[in-house]
């Protein structure tokens, strides 16, 4: 374990809540001594000294310089090891005023508290090993959480589903180190031939490559994609966006090229926060603002991971609509997702033919094909990557990732050296570094307990 030694622990304070007028205000201090601090501005007098961890003492704060209290508060006792940073710890909860808010921090700061730094409390939290990196990561990751979704899965990283996946892939990489370091020290002893079943690497190389992949879901969860609507103009695009949003947001009219610009509204998809714009359709350009309007159609287009392309049912498929599908279809977008929905629009309008092979019938105006189309487009936006259930593990952090890309690399290294039949002792550098990588993932270097572990696990001193 090579930890940073975080030795002073000296009190902090910060206010948890945000700046403004509020129902209540919470602020967190936390270190060695922080009772004894606050008591000096707590009444009544010796309450706070007196109080046991996990309880909460209503009294009055006061300058101890004198005047009038500041605010009447509740605060919350938590004493070590026993509190979120595992360092003793009070949260005071006062009057959500800016105003007394100040004071207090103020009255903290002149008591002997240092306003606490970014994420400090998280920090000893993991310096006192209450939560491991991942969790530590994932603490964050729930506060920037977009989507239920993401929530859920930062919710399970702070529960330890990474940590915990971690801890199972280092526990097979170690029992491998300890079967070749078991091979280097006795090389007279009569061991079975095979260091460890094939079927064995393969799952933990799999096991590896598998948690590496979430991260793509992660990724996807929290920053969602893009999805352009796209066709001609009066193919429906604006009617359609609304549907979708439903909402009145873009004006919809006969005339064409009412929409000149582009219009961006949320919605969620499968968990996933989808950005939508509706776009200046596409025919003549009758002056540079329109031509404008279809050059940002374009770059829109190039950079969506979802193209939804509307032909109006009436008019019919025409020769530019065509150009475009066939230019479109099949090919991967810029940003990685072959997203291309041809759509057959205004499909209740009456003696329209049916759709043409591959599109999707839809009706903006009465409704008809939209609840298919939402799931269509949550289907394309989940192709390759499939959904998380929010039980498993899944990463949201590009630290997280290199580092387990490293540990792959380095195990698929092994793998190659032990086929090429290479030198047990090189054989452990390979396995070392992997678990190297992980052990940082988790904030913990592994090479200072290796050889524990290994006589822990093998009992070949016989
Ligand atoms: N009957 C019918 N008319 C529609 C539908 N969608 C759009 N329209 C009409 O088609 C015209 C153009 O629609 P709009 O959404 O502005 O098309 P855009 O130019 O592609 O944005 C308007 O008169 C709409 O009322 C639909 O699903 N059914
Ligand atoms: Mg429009």
């Amino acid at each position: 374990m090579n930890r940073p030694d975080y030795s002073p622990l000296e009190p902090i304070a910060a206010l948890s809540t945000p700046w403004g007028q509020s129902a209540l205000a919470l602020v967190r201090v936390s270190g060695a001594g922080s009772l004894g601090l606050l008591e000096a501005l707590f009444e009544p007098p010796g309450a706070l000294r007196a109080a046991p961890g996990h309880t909460v003492v209503h009294g009055r704060l006061r300058d101890p310089a004198g005047g009038e209290p500041v605010d009447e508060v509740l605060v919350i006792v938590y004493r070590a090891p026993r509190s979120f940073t595992g360092e003793e710890s009070v949260e005071i909860c006062t009057h959500g005023s800016p105003l007394i808010v100040g004071r207090l921090l103020d009255l903290l700061n002149r008591a002997g508290f240092r306003p606490a730094g970014p994420g400090e409390f998280t920090l000893r939290a993991f310096l006192n090993r209450k939560l491991d990196l991942t969790q530590a990561e994932a603490v964050n990751e729930i506060v920037r959480a977009r989507t239920d979704r993401a929530r859920a899965l930062a919710l399970h990283r702070l529960a330890g589903s990474v940590e915990g996946r971690i801890r199972e892939l280092k526990q097979r990489l170690l029992e491998l180190e300890a079967a070749v370091e078991v091979r280097l020290d006795y090389p007279e002893e009569d061991l079975p031939g095979e260091l460890a079943p094939e079927a064995e690497l393969d799952g933990l190389e799999a096991g590896l490559a598998g948690l590496a992949s979430t991260y793509r879901i992660g990724r996807l969860y929290q920053e969602g994609v893009t999805a352009v609507l796209a066709g001609r103009t009066n193919s429906g695009k604006s009617t359609l966006f609304n549907r979708l949003l439903r909402e009145e947001r873009a004006i919809v009219s006969e005339a064409p090229g009412t929409t000149r610009d582009y219009l961006e509204g949320g919605i969620e998809l499968e968990g996933v926060p989808v950005r939508l714009f509706d776009t200046a359709g596409y025919g003549e350009a009758g002056d540079p603002v329109e031509r404008e309007g279809q050059r940002r159609t374009d770059a829109l287009v190039e950079g969506a991971q979802l193209v939804l392309y509307l032909v109006d049912a009436a008019a019919g498929l025409r020769q530019e609509d065509r150009l475009f599908l066939e230019r479109r279809s099949g090919q991967p977008s810029p940003a990685g997702h072959a997203g291309l929905l041809a759509l057959w629009a205004k499909a209740d309008l009456p003696g329209v033919p049916s759709a043409p092979a591959g599109f999707l019938t839809v009706s903006a105006a009465t409704g008809r094909g939209i609840g298919e189309l939402a799931r269509e487009m949550g289907a394309r936006i989940l192709a390759g990557v499939g959904p998380a259930s929010g039980e498993e593990a899944v990463i949201d952090s590009l630290r997280q990732k290199k580092l387990l890309d490293q540990a792959l690399s380095c195990f698929r290294e092994f793998r190659a050296a032990l086929r090429a039949g290479t030198s047990l002792d090189l054989l452990a550098v390979d396995l070392r570094e992997s678990l190297e990588a992980l052990g940082r993932i988790t904030g913990e270097v592994v090479t200072q307990d290796i050889l524990a572990e290994i006589f822990s696990r093998f009992c070949v001193g016989k």
